[in-house]
């Protein structure tokens, strides 16, 4: 495995030596690993947290699931692992996708690769040994020839700098830092902050449980039903007849998602009723992919948007009863889809209930927190409780928490101070060999994620077998290639509606002072796959590669 050079005399050690070093244990670390592994490199994984999961693993709220379908939302590499393991529910809720990827961890012998309850706190490039050094808040540093940064796009999670938080008597808690143990709000007073992914999934399981529950939303979402089933066994043994064929078809679409068919027609080419009849049926089938999917030009035409914002907004004026918080529920200040559409079992249905109160926190903003509760513009809501559904630094907030220094001193959150600047997602010039998964500028988060980490760890690991057939020992992007890739993400973007939410994460604007750009890359799942191919087949077009001292240029 690992070689570990103790480097004083009290015996401690202080440098392990690997060939690469793996930040993170979720679904993209543990495939890292398993790919390293398969080419025969010694791995250091290295894991906050004390067990594997990511976001499976910190995102314990109640009613945390997967708005992805779960025979989607898998590994494709094993086709043994994908034909043994049994889903329970067609969106498995998160215990299940921990127990999966615990699974998965034990199955393909990954655990005794990574080191647990450990941060890396900083990362340094030796130019000279071409090598990464990672500092980490204990043990042993690591040192490695690569780095994959799997440290998630959601998982730097954030509480808005609300004055007086430590003054308040109850109990609080953010969603993706949830008890493992979980929280009794019996009989309790419950502020809920957030209406985003997470806020319409605690929603309806809080106030199930507590006495009163008031809801603080910002921004008013748009939300479709999941209409979550147990798995049908038929519905199992179809996609598991035919699995590496329907993971191919994939790749094949935008989402990643095998089960969303590929849309043909402009939701434009419809009369008015025909429209209707396709989004209702969608609205009882249930889920986000599928809805957005309806059509081909809903995120490009903001007529075509139209009709199905105003198909939802129509959905949620027949289920909330009460006028006034109807009125605060109905989103109208951005095309359905360009923020994240959420997924939600009884979201609206649950306003109706008595212990439900909504507070428009865009017209009286949450000012503070109080000893007693929370503090808006016009009121103090007296609670027992806070939950915080208020989101994450998304896509850079994880990479940015590690001080990582490149070729020349650069350190990485310095150069994206205007906002993050990668060559295909996957790699940024001045850092060499160092690899992202699902990084700003890829698909990532606008794709199913698994489907995007296995194509991206299928891509590193490619890439490291060429860089060993030629003898090569790093590889860099060229700033010509970023600084194109960057433009032609953005030149994406700015063709769909995306940009027309500039409140969105997917901007950075829930991040106070965060640079507002627009980060995933917008074209699809399978015209990435095709440049990424190209890039690699072409010698890594828009990459340096160095042997030891003479520097070959590929072609851009
Ligand atoms: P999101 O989608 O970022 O939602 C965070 C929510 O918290 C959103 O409703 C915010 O309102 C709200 N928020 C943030 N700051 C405040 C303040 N100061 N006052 C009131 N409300 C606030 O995070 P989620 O965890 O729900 O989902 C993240 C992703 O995880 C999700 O999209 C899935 O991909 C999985 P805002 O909208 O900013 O006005």
């Amino acid at each position: 495995m690992s070689e570990v050079t103790p480097s004083n005399s009290d015996g401690q050690a202080a440098r392990e030596q690997v060939d690469v070093l793996v930040v993170g244990a979720g679904f993209g670390g543990l495939y890292a690993m398993y790919r390293m592994r398969a080419l025969g490199l010694r791995v250091r994984c290295i894991e906050a947290a004390d067990g594997v999961g990511g976001t499976w693993f910190w995102n314990r709220y109640p009613g945390a699931r997967c708005d992805v379908e779960s025979l989607d939302y898998s590994y494709s590499f094993s086709n043994e692992l994908q034909q043994e393991w049994r889903w329970s529910h067609r969106y498995a809720e998160q215990p299940e996708i921990l127990a999966y990827l615990n699974h998965v961890a034990d199955r393909f012998e990954l655990r005794p690769h990574i080191r647990f309850e450990t941060r890396v706190t900083a990362m340094q490039y030796d130019a000279e040994r071409a090598t990464w050094v990672a500092y980490t808040n204990h043990g042993p540093r690591v040192e490695a020839r690569f780095a994959i940064m799997a440290s998630g796009n959601l998982s730097a999670p954030r509480i808005p700098d609300f004055p007086g938080i430590e003054r308040f008597n109850g109990e609080w808690h953010h969603s993706a830092r949830w008890p493992k143990d979980g929280v009794d709000f019996s009989g309790k007073r419950v502020a809920l902050i957030g209406t985003g992914a997470t806020g319409v999934q605690m929603l309806p399981k809080i106030a199930a449980q507590a006495s009163m529950v008031t809801v603080f939303q910002r921004t008013a979402n748009f939300s479709v039903p999941a209409r979550n089933y147990p798995m049908p066994e038929d519905e199992e043994r179809e996609q598991k007849a035919h699995y590496p064929a329907l993971r191919k078809a994939a790749r094949l679409q935008n989402s990643g998602m095998s089960r969303v068919p590929i849309p043909t027609r402009s939701a434009l080419e419809l009369s008015d009723d025909e429209r209707l009849r396709v989004y209702e049926a969608l609205w009882q089938k249930g889920g986000s992919a599928r809805m957005m999917g309806a059509f081909t030009d809903l995120m490009r035409n903001a007529a075509a948007n139209e009709t199905l914002a105003s198909f939802v907004r129509e959905k949620i004026r027949s289920i909330v009863k009460d006028p006034a918080k109807r009125e605060i529920l109905t989103p109208c200040d951005h095309p359905i889809g360009s923020r994240r559409l959420c997924v939600d079992t009884d979201y609206y249905e649950t306003f109706n209930r008595d212990n439900v109160a909504l507070v428009d926190a865009r017209r009286t903003p949450i000012q503070e927190i109080t000893e007693r509760g929370v503090r808006t513009t016009d009121a103090e809501y007296e609670v027992d409780a806070i939950a915080f559904a208020t989101g994450f630094d998304a896509m850079t907030g994880a990479l940015n928490e590690v001080s990582i220094t490149g070729r020349d001193g650069i350190r990485l959150r310095d150069k994206w101070a205007a906002g993050p600047a990668t060559y295909l997602g996957l790699m940024v010039h001045g850092f060499p060999n160092l690899f992202i998964v699902t990084g700003p500028g890829s698909p990532s988060v606008k794709a199913n994620m698994v489907t995007a980490i296995e194509q991206h760890l299928e891509w590193i690991s490619d890439c490291l077998t060429y860089l060993d057939e030629h003898n090569l020992a790093t590889i860099e992007p060229t700033a010509d290639a970023e600084d194109r890739w960057v433009e032609h993400v953005n030149e994406v973007a700015n063709g769909t509606l995306f940009p027309k939410a500039t409140n969105s994460w997917y901007v950075g604007a829930n991040i106070p002072g965060k640079p507002r750009v627009f980060m995933p890359y917008v074209a699809g799942l399978p015209a990435y796959i095709k440049i990424c191919d190209e890039v690699a087949a072409d010698g890594y077009r828009g990459f340096e590669l160095q042997k030891a001292l003479c520097l070959v240029t590929g072609h851009s």
